[in-house]
């Protein structure tokens, strides 16, 4: 089964060559699907570029603006299941994450985990140069996230994260609504819902040195809003069920976009 890495971008010019490189140079083979949303600086041709020296491994899928990171994902996600990929990874492009630490998500999923997500709060994770007010933040989020849902995971906002195709295929992508950290939060709360095993592999998070950070009040507010809201519909009966893929929820319109576009 292929193993995909999706990146999504957003002026990553600094990074994007370099975190392409070191995914390619690991000794599991991956493959690689970087999502620009039109970066003005130029990322996504630094990646046509690299193409011929990757042929068939790496990909690219451009929007035509910033629509933020969770809708890029979606994206990414339906694009990946469309082409028969059996392990879908995030990453972000700003060498946060260790590309290292892909083959432990990897490993975890191949150990039983349907979902393995690297986390930073659980022994022998950690982060590293992030600024004190970060850290608070995550860790409030944390905190805040297991108080309001019970969701049993330590670092549900982490953004290094392995799926089996099996849960994205189970979820139901349109019903899934956030853009930032409520994001990550959304999928693992969804993952958990419909009964997935999640387990957390530890990782150390390096805060960004090239390239400036996307986080704004904006996607601080949708996180604190959206925890409540996922607790409010889990009361109701018919979350899960909406939550499950259907029939119709299969190829949904932008699914069939996706891959009409990319057979061309
Ligand atoms: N396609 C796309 N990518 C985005 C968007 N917003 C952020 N990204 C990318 O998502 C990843 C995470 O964004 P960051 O800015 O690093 O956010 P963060 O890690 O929460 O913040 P920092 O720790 O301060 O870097 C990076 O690869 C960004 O380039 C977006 O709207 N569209
Ligand atoms: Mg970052």
């Amino acid at each position: 089964m292929q193993k995909i890495v999706i990146i999504p971008t957003y002026n990553e010019k600094e990074n994007i060559s370099g975190i392409v490189t070191a995914i390619f140079a690991l000794q599991q083979q991956f493959h690689v699907l970087v999502i620009d949303d039109n970066s003005p600086d130029g990322t996504a041709q630094i990646v046509k570029n690299m193409q011929a020296a990757f042929p068939g491994q790496l990909f690219i899928e451009e929007r035509k603006g910033k629509q933020g990171l969770g809708t890029a994902y979606i994206y990414g996600f339906r694009w990946a299941l469309a082409r028969g990929y059996g392990y879908i990874f995030e990453m972000d492009a700003d060498f946060s994450h260790n590309p290292a630490d892909l083959d432990s998500l990897y490993e975890a999923c191949l150990q039983g985990a349907d979902l393995a997500v690297g986390s930073r709060y659980v022994k022998g994770g950690g982060n590293v140069n992030w600024p004190r007010n970060r850290i608070i933040l995550s860790k409030g989020a944390s905190f805040y996230t297991h108080l309001i849902t019970r969701l049993p995971v330590k670092d549900p906002t982490a953004g290094f994260v392995c799926y089996k195709r099996e849960v994205l295929e189970a979820i139901n992508l349109n019903e899934i609504k956030f853009v930032g950290y409520a994001f990550q939060i959304e999928m693992k709360f969804a993952a958990w819902k419909l009964g997935f095993k999640i387990k957390e592999v530890p990782i150390i998070f390096r805060d960004r040195t090239y390239g400036t950070s996307k986080m704004n009040k904006g996607i601080v507010k949708e996180g604190i809003a959206g925890v409540l809201y996922l607790r409010w519909q889990s009361w109701f009966k018919d979350y899960s069920n909406r939550l499950k893929k259907t029939e119709s929820s299969n190829f949904s319109s932008v699914s069939n976009e996706v891959f009409a576009k990319t057979k061309q």
